[in-house]
C-alpha cells in the first residue's frame, strides 16, 4: 500500500470513516526518516490490539511499525504465539506462517519479491516468539542465516511459550519455574544474539524495549543493512507479565532491571566492520536530510 493508492476521491470525501481520513492526511508512508515518535501522532499502522493490558508486546510493535523505513513496501511473516494476536490489527503486508517456518517462508518471499519487483526495494520482516524462533523454528532460523537471505529476524524475547500457558523455552533463564515447568529450567538462556553472529548475520542487536530510540536505530539499522549485506537480527525482551506473576504497570521496570549491569539483557550491538562503516554513512545522510527539512521549514 502507498499513500497514492489510499487517496480518497473529492466527490466522496466528506462520507468517508474519519478513521480513513486520518489515515490518508497524516498517514507516514514515503517519509523515510518516520519514527516512534510518530506512535502518538500517526496511528496508521496499529491502532488496537488483543494483547493482555499492560503486555511490553504491545508496545514493541507500536515501535517497531513507526519505525519501518518503508511500511508500504514491507512484507511482514509471523508466526503461531501471542505475536500473531497483533496481526490482524496491523496495517501492513503480514504473512501467518506455520509454527516455526517463518524463516524458511520469508526466504522464499523475499526471493519472489526480487523477482516480481527487480527495480523496488521490498523489505521482509520475520517477527515470532522465542519458542517459535529457538526451539522449534531453530533449524529454519539458522539456515535462513547460513544462506544469507537478505532480510531481518526480529525475536519478540519472553522467555517461554506465553500462548499456550508458559512452558519452558530455548530462551528462558536458568532455575525458572513456570506453570507448564515446575522442575525448573535446569540449563542455561541460550545465547542467540551470538549464535546469529556466529552464524552470518551481519547486524545483531539485543535490547529491551525500555527506551523507544534504542528500538527505532536498531530497527533501522537492521532493515537496511539486510537490504544490502544480508541477514540481520534483533532479540527485544518482551517480558510476558501474566506468566512472570506482574501487573500490568510493572512491564517496564521489568526490562529496567533486566537491562541493567549484569542483567540477562544488557545492551548488545554486534556489526562487521563494513557493516559499521555503511551505518555510519547513514547516519550522516539522515543528519543531512534532517538540516534540509530544518532549513526549508525557516
Ligand atoms: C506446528 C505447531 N506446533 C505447536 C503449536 C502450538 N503452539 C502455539 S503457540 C506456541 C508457543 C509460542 O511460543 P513463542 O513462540 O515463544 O511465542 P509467545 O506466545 O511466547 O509470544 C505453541 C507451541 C502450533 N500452533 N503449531
Ligand atoms: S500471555 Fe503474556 S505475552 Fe501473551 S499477551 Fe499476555 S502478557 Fe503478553
Ligand atoms: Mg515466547
Amino acid at each position: 500500500m502507498s499513500k497514492d493508492k489510499i487517496k480518497i476521491c473529492e466527490d466522496l470525501a466528506d462520507i468517508m470513516p474519519p478513521e480513513y481520513q486520518d489515515l490518508v492526511e497524516d498517514a507516514t508512508y514515503g517519509d523515510q526518516d518516520r519514527g516512534w515518535k510518530d506512535v502518538g501522532s500517526s496511528k496508521e499502522l496499529i491502532e488496537q490490539h488483543s494483547l493482555c493490558a499492560g503486555c511490553p508486546e504491545s508496545i514493541a510493535f507500536r515501535y517497531v511499525l513507526a519505525s519501518l523505513p518503508a511500511p508500504e513496501d514491507t512484507v511482514f511473516v509471523g508466526s503461531t504465539g501471542c505475536t500473531s494476536l497483533v496481526f490482524p490489527h496491523v496495517a501492513v503486508q503480514n504473512i501467518h506462517s506455520l509454527f516455526g517456518n517463518q524463516n524458511a517462508i520469508a526466504s522464499g518471499l523475499h526471493r519472489a519479491l526480487k523477482v516480481r519487483f527487480p527495480d523496488k526495494v521490498k523489505d521482509v520482516v520475520v517477527l515470532a516468539g522465542d519458542g517459535a524462533t529457538v526451539d522449534i523454528g531453530l533449524d529454519m532460523t539458522l539456515q535462513s542465516w547460513f544462506r544469507q537471505e537478505k532480510f531481518t529476524t526480529i525475536c519478540f524475547d519472553n522467555e517461554l511459550y506465553a500462548n499456550t500457558g508458559g512452558q519452558e523455552s530455548g530462551l528462558m533463564q536458568k532455575g525458572f519455574v513456570s506453570k507448564m515447568a515446575p522442575v525448573g529450567k535446569l540449563f542455561d538462556k541460550v545465547r542467540l544474539a551470538e549464535i546469529a553472529r556466529e552464524s552470518g548475520c551481519h547486524y545483531v542487536a539485543c535490547l529491551t524495549v525500555s527506551k523507544p530510540n534504542r528500538v527505532e536505530k536498531a530497527l533501522k539499522n537492521a532493515i537496511l543493512v539486510a537490504r544490502e549485506f544480508g541477514p540481520t537480527f534483533i532479540q527485544l525482551y518482551t517480558p510476558c507479565i501474566l506468566e512472570i506473576g506482574k501487573q500490568s504497570m510493572e512491564g517496564l521496570d521489568e526490562m529496567k532491571d533486566a537491562e541493567s549491569i549484569g542483567g540477562r539483557f544488557v545492551y548488545k550491538e554486534y556489526a562487521t566492520d563494513d557493516v559499521k562503516k555503511f551505518l555510519k554513512e547513514k547516519d550522516e545522510e539522515a543528519k543531512a536530510r534532517k538540516k534540509e527539512k530544518k532549513s526549508a521549514k525557516a
